[in-house]
């Protein structure tokens, strides 16, 4: 087997690079799964965890020096980076380019060439602070779109250890992404890899195409992330007795709660989702003053123009639709543009006869997995979800919708709405069994199993 399971001696160290890291005490905590998955690979072993301290005072030319803490065996090591390259680096080519471009919507990416220069800089300067940190051993797992290069960059500066990348969010077909000016640089780079995964078998077959038409030889492998659905159960029945939930069923007043949770991005398809709501309130008058659609959305990104305005507008429909539809005693729609702590969360989506969860385009969408794992087993709600998501082929018993159509949403909210016991529960306990069965935790092994198991580059 790999070195994870080799003697303590000769156990290689893991080195987990992420744009973000999080702290000692999130990582003790970890809720999300993305967290909950490194978390649990970083237990038990010499690791350490790099990449961006999230402040952006740098000053120009100075070179990054890591700041290091050290917890329950982990190394936290994060560097600054200058304003200019926060901007160009993490909201231009990242959030502003990249983003869009891998959730298939071209014409949202402003593209700039300064940008994109900015990105390839901040990785390798990620590339040089890291390299100082490294030992001959380690295994290095790099995450997400905003360190495509940065394998190639510690390529470049030498480092032979074994290097994977995990992508988690879309890989779009090989013509759209190669519309992106760099693209082709971004897709060489990946050769700097030794395992690249993303998340569904579409991805990788996207992802593919795009290499082999560069004529680069890595291929793409796809590696599902799951939660931790123990423990998301188990807070979810914590949270049914808690005060919050009081107050919810003291507001519901005896109403089904339709649920949606997605932070505020519009590759979520919230207004689509408004829509389809709305809909079904035009078209099934028997719902009307009978269910309550909750949409929890904290806002992120809130300094890219694109975010403002999917605000606006959602604030916008929000308010058209329950200024429409509302009674004296109803409010059709609650809207919440704040996060809930993961409890009350947890309490919400159990007591939730529907979980509406319809991203345009999705990589995983753990959202999805949380409302299966959230449920009560005796008598679960349903999942209605975009065939858009990365989770869909995992969770086929869901009532799966195209999420563009107001209509087709309206139709399957009342399908849900209606759904009798017996199929409400055989379609949970599919679902619920692929839920168990890949996890935050079983995904970082079956990574790092591969990554663990590849033969060391030689030294150039
Ligand atoms: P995200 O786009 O952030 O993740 P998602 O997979 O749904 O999307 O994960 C979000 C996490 O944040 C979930 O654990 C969720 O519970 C939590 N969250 C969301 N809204 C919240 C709220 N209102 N209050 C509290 N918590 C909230 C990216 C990709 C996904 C991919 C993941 C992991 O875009 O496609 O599934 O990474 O790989």
């Amino acid at each position: 087997m790999g070195s994870r399971s080799m003697g303590s001696r000769g156990m290689a160290r893991l080195v987990v690079v992420s744009n973000r890291v999080p702290s000692p005490r999130e990582v003790s905590q970890a809720a999300g799964g993305l967290t909950v998955g490194l978390a649990d690979a970083i237990k038990g072993q010499p690791s350490l965890w790099f990449g961006w301290s999230g402040s952006s005072t740098a000053r120009e030319g100075d070179e990054p020096v890591p700041t290091a803490i050290e917890q329950n065996g982990v190394t936290y090591a994060t560097i600054d980076l200058t304003a200019r390259q926060h901007k160009g680096f993490y909201q231009g080519f990242s959030n502003g380019i990249l983003w869009p471009v891998c959730h298939y919507r071209l014409g949202l990416m402003q593209y700039s060439r300064e940008e994109l220069d900015t990105y390839l800089e901040v990785n390798a300067r990620y590339a040089r602070a890291l390299k100082a940190l490294l030992e001959p051993d380690d295994t290095i797992w790099v995450q997400d779109y905003q360190l495509f290069p940065l394998g190639a960059a510690l390529r470049r500066d030498g480092v032979t250890s074994r290097i994977g990348f995990f992508l988690h969010i879309p890989f779009p077909p090989e013509q759209l992404f190669r519309a992106l000016p760099g693209a082709d640089l971004l897709l060489a780079d990946l050769d700097g890899y030794d395992v690249v995964g993303v998340q569904t078998e579409q991805d990788a077959a996207n992802m593919n195409g795009a290499l082999q038409a560069v004529g680069v030889a890595v291929r793409a492998q796809a590696y599902p992330i799951g939660i931790d659905p123990k423990s998301f159960a188990r807070q979810a029945a914590r949270g049914e007795t808690s005060k919050e939930m009081g107050r919810l069923t003291q507001a519901l007043n005896n109403r089904a709660l339709i649920l949606g949770v997605d932070r505020l991005d519009y590759s979520k398809g919230i207004p689509e989702r408004f829509r389809g709501f709305e809909r079904l309130l035009q078209r099934f008058p028997a719902h009307r003053g009978k269910v309550s659609f909750m949409q929890i959305a904290p806002v992120s990104r809130g300094e890219v123009a694109e975010y403002k305005a999917l605000r606006r507008q959602l604030d916008e429909l929000a308010g058209r639709i329950n200024g429409d539809w509302a009674e004296i005693d109803w409010i059709p729609l609650r809207y919440i543009t704040r996060g809930l702590p993961r409890k009350v969360l947890a309490g919400v989506h159990r007591r939730a006869a529907v979980g509406l969860v319809t991203p345009l385009r999705d990589g995983m969408n753990l959202v999805a997995k949380e409302y299966v794992a959230a449920q009560d087993p005796a008598d679960p709600g349903v999942l209605v979800l975009s065939r858009f998501a990365g989770a869909a082929p995992e969770l086929g018993d869901a009532v799966l919708v195209n999420p563009y159509d107001p209509d087709e949403i309206a139709e399957a909210l009342d399908r849900a709405l209606t759904m009798a016991l017996p199929e409400r529960l055989r379609r949970w306990e599919a679902m619920n069994a692929a839920v168990t069965r890949v996890t935050a935790a079983s995904w970082a092994r079956g990574f790092l199993d591969v990554l663990n198991n590849v033969q060391v580059r030689q030294a150039a």
